[in-house]
């Protein structure tokens, strides 16, 4: 790979935000802060914006996605925008009949849980995603000249966009169920009942959720993340047997995108680096070296147990995302200014630490509380 032949994302200037620094393993003077579902129904102006429009066809609408997305970064001053997807956007553009329920999440027509489901599934071939992708390709070209024009959390480099996917795991513990569930049972059935259509099923769904990483971050997000939500439901012998070798397959869609690091006026030469990635999923304490394994840049932490903790189980100098429990977000305010302060503390056991909540913004938050976070973060020293 030569340098004329990377990744736009060197016009953005965003080699240099305190994120993408965090995710190079170094500290910068200020701690990055973002949140998962920064974008969503705590924001009234997204409530508004979403009148009359179904969640699913939002994702499709380039203005309506990128707007969704400024939204919290403007508010909050957040040192990131992450897409305004969903992690079943990908299967919905290649045809899967998908709907997103309000309160209760995706949900399919019929489920994906007999090896004959399966193999007409995975009979669609995973390379048409690029494709049928280009309104979300447009969303996040619209919304990376929406950044550039807002300027950066730092005043100097730009904000970042993180695009994200969700992992094949994830995304079959819906298929399989046909909807939300609390354990997972029948995907954790299925690989052990039919194994071959439990690998068809993962390999078909690594093949998609890579593709719609990888045309996102071709369309100019700067991060890629990982969400292996559900993950936690496993042991680690059935992760690593029928779950990791999918989602490392995912994440080669987007291992040969680079981007540069400009050369310096002090002679150091222009480095070229791959577009970082990270990796998160809930309850995932006992799984955290395997989801390292994959090879990421960074790991998101839930709430579950510390950051020095997870550093610790890690085996030290593994880059650190998380991990406020959202249930602080209601507590008063020197209960919450103590918790902030402890996750900072927590995250100085790691290279570097990027300021998040253990799991996603609560539809129901307060969305100054959030404001007031960004700024705690940003003041620490
Ligand atoms: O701002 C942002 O963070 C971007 C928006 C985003 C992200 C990252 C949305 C919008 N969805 C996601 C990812 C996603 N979707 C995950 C992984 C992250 C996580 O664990 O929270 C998962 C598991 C889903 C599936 C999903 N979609 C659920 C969870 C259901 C369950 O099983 O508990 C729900 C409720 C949705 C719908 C959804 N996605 C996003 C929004 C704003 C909404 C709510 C829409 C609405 O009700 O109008």
């Amino acid at each position: 790979m030569t340098l004329a032949q990377t990744h736009p994302l060197h016009a953005h200037g965003t080699h240099s935000s305190r994120l993408i620094r965090a995710l190079r393993g170094e500290r910068p003077e200020t701690t990055p802060v973002w949140f998962m579902r920064q974008a969503g129904r705590s924001l009234p102006e997204y409530r508004a914006l979403r009148v009359g429009t179904k969640m699913l066809d939002s994702c499709f609408d380039p203005a309506m996605a990128s707007e969704i997305t400024m939204q919290p970064v403007r508010r909050h001053k957040t040192d990131a925008g992450i897409f305004f997807s969903d992690i079943v956007v990908p299967l919905k553009a290649v045809g899967v009949d998908v709907r997103i329920e309000p309160g209760r999440g995706p949900v399919f027509n019929a489920p994906f849980a007999a090896a004959a489901d399966i193999a007409k599934l995975t009979a669609i071939d995973p390379a048409i995603m690029d494709e049928l992708g280009e309104p979300i390709w447009e969303g996040v070209r619209r919304t990376v000249a929406m950044l550039l024009e807002h300027g950066g959390s730092d005043g100097v480099a730009a904000t970042p966009l993180i695009g994200f996917a969700g992992a094949p795991f994830t995304l079959a513990a819906y298929l399989v169920e046909g909807g939300p569930s609390k354990d997972h049972l029948g995907a954790r059935a299925l690989m052990h009942t039919d194994p071959a259509a439990w690998e068809a099923l993962m390999t078909w769904t690594a093949e998609v959720t890579g593709r719609f990483l990888r045309g996102q971050v071709l369309a100019g997000a700067s991060a890629a993340q990982l969400f292996d939500s559900w993950a936690g439901s496993l042991s680690a012998r059935d992760y690593e047997t029928h779950v990791m070798p999918a989602s490392r397959q995912a994440l080669t869609h987007v291992r040969d995108l680079t981007y540069v690091i400009p050369a310096d006026s002090d002679g150091t030469p222009a480095t070229e680096r791959a577009v970082p990635t990270i990796h998160f999923g809930v309850g995932t304490g006992e799984l955290l070296p395997l989801m390292h394994d994959i090879g990421v840049d960074a790991i998101g932490v839930d709430y579950r147990i510390t950051l020095d903790e997870a550093e610790r189980r890690l085996g030290g100098g593994v880059v650190l995302q998380g991990n406020l429990d959202p249930a602080m977000l209601a507590a008063p305010p020197a209960v919450l200014e103590a918790a902030v302060a402890d996750v900072l503390q927590s995250g100085k056991s790691a290279p570097a630490h990027i300021f998040n909540l253990g799991h996603g913004v609560p539809p129901g938050t307060d969305p100054a509380v959030l404001t007031r976070i960004v700024e705690l973060v940003h003041a620490a020293q």
